[in-house]
């Protein structure tokens, strides 16, 4: 138990009202956050004022944890995880500190005896949208395992001004509007400028010899960045870590816009300002050409050099001498996005620090290691030489020496194979010459890892076959997990009460633990409560529809949710399809019996991906005649929930019945929305994809609705020439459904709309949807058909549940900790002894 006393210069003091918990101290540490932060009082006060005051109310809770959690990591010199990634994806931070705190109930108490509604001002929160999607959440996810286990960690990357973009649905189309998350202030950071430090662009370099007659190398910038750190405690469930998600904003270096100051060229030096502050400006969207962008160059070697000046900063405050860097960090690359980390870190050890090479390079490969997350070619970043050399003129030339070494090596491992050789350099010189990233990430690491079994086996078979054969031992899986404590505890409080009832709560950090639900799935009982949980937010997420899409959706009718960026790969489309099927089996028979549906879809397209954003349309225009079709009665509806993110997903996770995973095989590196799903009782319609597979071994075959091809059927059917017209000219089904789109029915008769997609799939069908569709189409009627019997559907989703134990972030990390990272837990003892620390 915690104290309620403090000691402050001697003195015993009861209840400290900047850290104590008891219900009459939060309410007066509340109120005075409103007037002395805030400035307000209730005649004046905003909603927004409110939420600010109770913010920070939690954040100074969350101080007290993170400076006895950074005391302690500094008097003993803890190894350090830092995880390096241009998204993390974090959602509200207000309930989920709650909830990790411990103090959600007294919270709710002294809200409500102060008058106002905790859900309200939980409502009241601008996410901070600095992710795309899973890549970001998954980062998110990882913070929180790692501070849950008690790892000292540090979060890198950048302060986005805009985030990923908010999403507007206008005549069925998706329109983006800037994310102005910041507008009214974000009172969960920070600000540490005494921590700034400076990152350098463009310009030359200069080689000259030293006294001691060494080779030098000095860089001359065109131009010179400032990075500013923002911290965010990242607070552990129910422990006193308290860790740091130490996000960098560029800004004008004084050192460079100075001159111009002086020679009285104000406005020029204005200028230049502006444009140095636009580095950390925006978010890139997903699956834009990413390729050739100066300015994404830009943003990873910021944030990479800013993180890793401060990691040297870090050790020489600890007085560590340099040559233990690799003892005192463990860097993870999330993606190649911070793969220029292998040439940075190099930089800094050689041309800043005077190292020698042998040595430094010793130093990068025991430090670094690199998570890769997709297959898809087009998603492999690569720079073309110009632009590399003309922004990081040093880089290129470091990047030279180690290619020029590691191929040296690919030699003698493989004499005469000059194939490889092209195959495996750094550099691509098939056409226009390129820097490849997750090659130099590969070379620079000592861990290479995919996030699901298939999809770090077809790594090792494809994309990165020349490196598996060459570095076989770099090689790993670390299936990826989610975090129970938001994606549950947090966003489902009925499901946690159930299911702790049953089993007490240690299974919010041992997932494991559900195992012990499984006899109950026999049990009408509990069934009976299970059911009407699902019920229950069901109703409330047809409130929210209700609400947003003015669409009225029958909670008693199945919800098949689809959530995830939208893209061709993921197959949306396909789902629509099926959804097209059922419809015309109604029109053709009004009386046919079948289960009552409500499709629900949510999910951003890249503004560049026209064929993303024709699929939303598509979605909408089915929707709209479904919808409004007196002789479909009510049985099937299609929703389109905009603005997909973090505070939506919780919404919508625990309102699904159906799970809808439906990738081509091959083409998901893991998919973390299906553990999600699942977590809260959906059960899956899914292909043998990313983590489907484990997922499916996991909760038992016949608890799961397979269809589609394997990854290696999908391949061989390239191989032998896949015909998609076959298909259509085949299925009568299909035909229809296609032809439907195409007579212009969903598109007041508009034939043109979405000839596009139609084309795409009948002519070439690049992801396999008429292949795989009557496979689907059977799965869906398996589906419905269980759904029929609501107790052998709720078995199943209590035994998916009992079953997914493995998914839990905490799992994935630990499998970091243990075969990557090699950094132990800490124990953080909570002081209110205040003097301690002086
Ligand atoms: C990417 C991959 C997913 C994978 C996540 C996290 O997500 O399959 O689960 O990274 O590893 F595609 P998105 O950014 O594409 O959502």
């Amino acid at each position: 138990m915690q104290s309620n006393s403090v000691t402050l210069m001697g003195q015993v003091c009861s209840e400290d009202t900047r850290t104590g918990v008891l219900v009459e101290t939060l309410k007066r540490s509340f109120l005075n956050n409103l007037f002395y932060v805030q400035g307000k009082f209730p005649g004046i006060a905003t909603q927004n004022d409110y939420y600010m005051a109770l913010a920070y109310m939690v954040r100074d809770r969350l101080l007290h944890r993170w400076i006895g959690t950074a005391a302690t990591y500094t008097k003993q010199q803890t190894r350090t995880v830092a995880y390096l990634s241009a998204e993390f994806l974090m959602g509200p931070q207000l309930g989920n500190n709650l909830i990790n705190l411990g103090i959600y109930d007294q919270v709710n108490q002294a809200m409500s005896e102060l008058g106002f509604n905790l859900e309200d001002l939980l409502e009241q929160e601008e996410e901070p949208g600095l992710g795309n999607g899973g890549l970001g959440r998954l980062a998110a996810c990882y913070l929180d395992s790692m501070a849950t286990l008690g790892l000292a960690s540090i979060g890198y990357g950048i302060r986005y001004e805009f985030g990923i973009f908010d999403q507007d649905i206008r005549d069925g189309w998706q329109v983006e509007r800037t994310d102005k998350w910041l507008r009214y202030g974000n009172p969960w950071e920070v600000e540490r400028p005494e921590w700034s430090v400076e990152v350098k662009l463009g310009g030359h370099t200069e080689h000259y010899v030293d006294q001691t007659g060494r080779g030098r190398v000095n860089w001359i910038p065109y131009e010179v960045v400032q990075g500013i750190p923002f911290d965010t405690p990242i607070l552990g469930y129910r422990t006193n870590t308290a860790n740091t998600l130490r996000l960098w904003t560029a800004q004008a270096s004084e050192s460079f816009d100075f001159d111009a100051f002086n020679s009285g060229d104000y406005l020029g030096a204005v200028y230049e300002k502006m444009a140095s502050e636009n580095v950390s400006k925006v978010l890139y969207p997903n699956d834009d050409v990413s390729q050739g962008k100066r300015l994404r160059l830009t943003q990873q070697i910021f944030f990479v050099s800013c993180s890793l000046q401060d990691m040297f900063r870090i050790m020489k405050a600890q007085e560590i001498p340099l040559h233990q860097f690799a003892d005192k960090f463990a860097i993870q690359l999330n993606d190649t996005h911070p793969a220029i980390a292998v040439a940075e870190l190099m930089r800094l050890l050689i041309d800043e620090h005077s190292m020698d090479w042998d040595e430094a390079w010793g130093i990068t490969q025991r430090t670094l290691s690199y998570t890769n997350h997709t297959l898809l070619p087009e998603a492999l970043e690569r720079w073309p030489i110009d632009l590399f050399g003309n922004l990081l003129p040093r880089h290129l030339e470091i990047i030279y020496e180690i290619n020029h070494r590691f191929l040296d090596e690919v030699r003698i491992k493989f004499p005469d194979d000059e194939d490889r050789i092209s195959r495996l350099s750094l550099i691509d010189e098939s056409g226009e010459r390129y820097v490849r990233m997750a090659h130099l990430a590969c070379v620079g690491s000592h861990a290479i890892n995919g996030v699901a079994e298939l999809h770090t086996q077809l790594l090792k078979q494809d994309v990165l076959r020349d490196f598996a054969e060459m570095y076989p031992h770099k090689f790993s899986n670390k299936t990826n997990g989610v975090t129970p404590r938001r994606f549950i505890a947090l966003s489902n409080p009925p499901l946690t009460q159930l299911i702790t009832d049953k089993i007490g709560d240690r299974w919010l950090t041992q997932l494991e633990d559900l195992r012990q639900l499984e006899p109950y799935a026999e049990d009408l009982e509990f069934q009976h409560q299970w059911q009407s949980i699902k019920r229950a937010t069901k109703a409330s997420l047809a409130a929210y529809i209700y609400k947003q899409n003015g669409i009225s959706v029958n909670p008693d009718s199945m919800f098949g949710i689809q959530a995830k960026r939208i893209h061709e790969y993921k197959r949306q489309h396909l789902n629509v399809l099926y959804i097209i099927t059922l419809y015309n089996r109604l029109k053709a028979n009004p009386d046919l019996d079948i289960t009552p549906r409500t499709f629900l879809f949510g999910g951003k397209a890249a503004p560049g991906y026209f064929m993303a954003k024709l699929m939303i349309k598509l979605i909408n225009s089915v929707g709209e005649v479904v919808n409004r079709d007196p002789e479909v009665r009510d049985r099937l509806k299609v929703v389109f929930l905009k603005d997909y993110n973090v505070k939506l997903a919780q919404r919508v996770y625990p309102a699904a019945d159906l799970s809808e995973q439906i990738s081509t095989a091959g083409k998901e590196a893991s998919g973390t929305g299906n553990m999600k799903f699942a977590l809260n009782g959906a059960l899956t319609i899914g292909t043998l994809d990313g983590a489907n597979i484990e997922i499916r071994e996991e909760v038992g075959a016949e608890n799961f609705f397979l269809f589609g091809l394997t990854a290696q059927e999908v391949y061989d059917l390239r191989g032998q020439g896949y015909c998609p017209r076959d298909y259509y000219d085949s299925n009568p089904e299909l035909k229809l459904a296609l032809d439907r789109i195409n007579s212009g029915f969903f598109s007041h008769g508009d034939t043109d709309l979405f000839k596009p997609l139609t084309d795409s799939l009948i002519y070439h069908d690049p992801f396999f949807l008429l292949a795989d569709y009557q496979s689907y189409i059977e799965a869906q009627e398996r589906v419905s058909q269980l759904y029929q019997d609501q107790s052998a559907w709720t078995r199943m989703a209590i035994l998916n549940v009992a079953r997914m134990g493995k998914f839990s972030s905490d799992r994935s990390i630990q499998d970091y900790c243990d075969e990557i990272w090699h950094v132990d837990p800490v124990k953080i003892e909570l002081s209110n002894n205040l003097e301690e620390f002086f």
